[in-house]
């Protein structure tokens, strides 16, 4: 079998035009949706997440703000701007870009920022709906791992989920959207005893571990969706995800690959989000 590759841009490009619509309808409300992005220090891969981020709100018509501090910045500081930024009516969400310098509380960073403009869905509030299958803000890349299934008509409805990483930004907010969405689902990480007798069981394989060729085609089971959630750089400089793409591909029924898979639908969920937090302010939806 030779998997279908997904091309997560191209979804990523169908999700932004249908905010970039309500962008629109939210101009009659005189309400044009805005974002802040808080980075603090210069790890050189949060400076390109948070630029590829600024670039996907400009394209859509969404206002950004980018707030950059020097990673000696006391904590304190970060606390009152996020207090200001909750006030401001001119600003819809508020995501802290992580990692943040380790001397920093980020449980307490995550739970200033209002609930309301927590577009990341990071606060405890949220996380808390969406165990309880209410989401408000579903975490981005597990969304957007959700948006592709449904737009490659994948079904998940009691099929058998692997999601191997148990993270609180994916492997876990992933399994719980997955199980409200009535698939039978495993977790598995880095203690788990033989990957592979997990794996081969999967007919939908979400990888988030951040290891390199983690999971070969011995490992998935003939027809499975295998979504590679993984992004490392190689020491010669390339990026790869997590798995074996071009051994899984001859077996796997759909493949999505690194860069261009999951990555810009992550960015994208988070546009989805800021544009849903405006609606929710202007009042037009729940
Ligand atoms: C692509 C992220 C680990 C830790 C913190 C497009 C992104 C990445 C890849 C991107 C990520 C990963 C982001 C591609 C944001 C996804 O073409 O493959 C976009 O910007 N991401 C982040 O903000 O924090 C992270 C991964």
């Amino acid at each position: 079998m030779v998997a279908k590759i997904i091309d997560g841009k191209e979804v990523a490009a169908k999700v932004r035009e249908d905010c970039r619509q309500r962008v629109e309808a939210l101009g009659a409300f005189g309400t044009r949706p805005g974002l802040a992005v808080i980075i603090v220090g210069d790890n050189p891969a949060s400076k390109v997440y948070v630029a590829n981020k600024a670039k996907a709100c400009s394209e859509v018509g969404l206002n950004s703000k980018v707030h950059a501090f020097p990673a000696e910045t006391e904590e304190a500081e970060v606390l009152r701007l996020i207090d200001t930024l909750n006030h401001d009516p001119s600003i819809h969400g508020i995501l802290v870009q992580l990692p943040l310098p380790p001397n920093y509380n980020v449980r307490r960073i995550l739970e200033t920022i209002s609930r309301d403009k927590d577009v990341d869905g990071f606060h405890l509030y949220n996380v808390g709906a969406l165990a309880v299958g209410s989401s408000i803000f579903p975490p981005c890349t597990p969304y957007g791992v959700s948006k592709i299934l449904e737009h490659e008509h994948i079904e998940v409805a009691g099929q058998n989920v692997v999601v191997v990483g148990a993270s609180n930004i994916v492997g876990k907010p992933m399994a719980l959207m997955l199980m409200q969405k009535d698939a039978t689902v495993c977790i598995c990480h880095a203690k788990t005893r033989d990957l592979a007798q997990f794996t081969i069981l999967a007919d939908i394989l979400v990888v988030a571990a951040g290891r390199p060729n983690l999971i070969l085609p011995q490992m998935v089971k003939t027809g499975a969706a295998v979504i590679d959630v993984g992004i490392n750089r190689l020491p010669n400089g390339d990026l790869v995800g997590d798995v074996d793409f071009d051994g899984v591909s001859q077996k796997a029924s759909h493949i999505t690959p690194v860069p261009g898979g999951v990555g810009p639908m992550t960015v994208t969920m988070l546009i989805e989000n800021t544009v849903q937090a405006a609606e929710r302010f202007v009042g037009i939806k729940g």
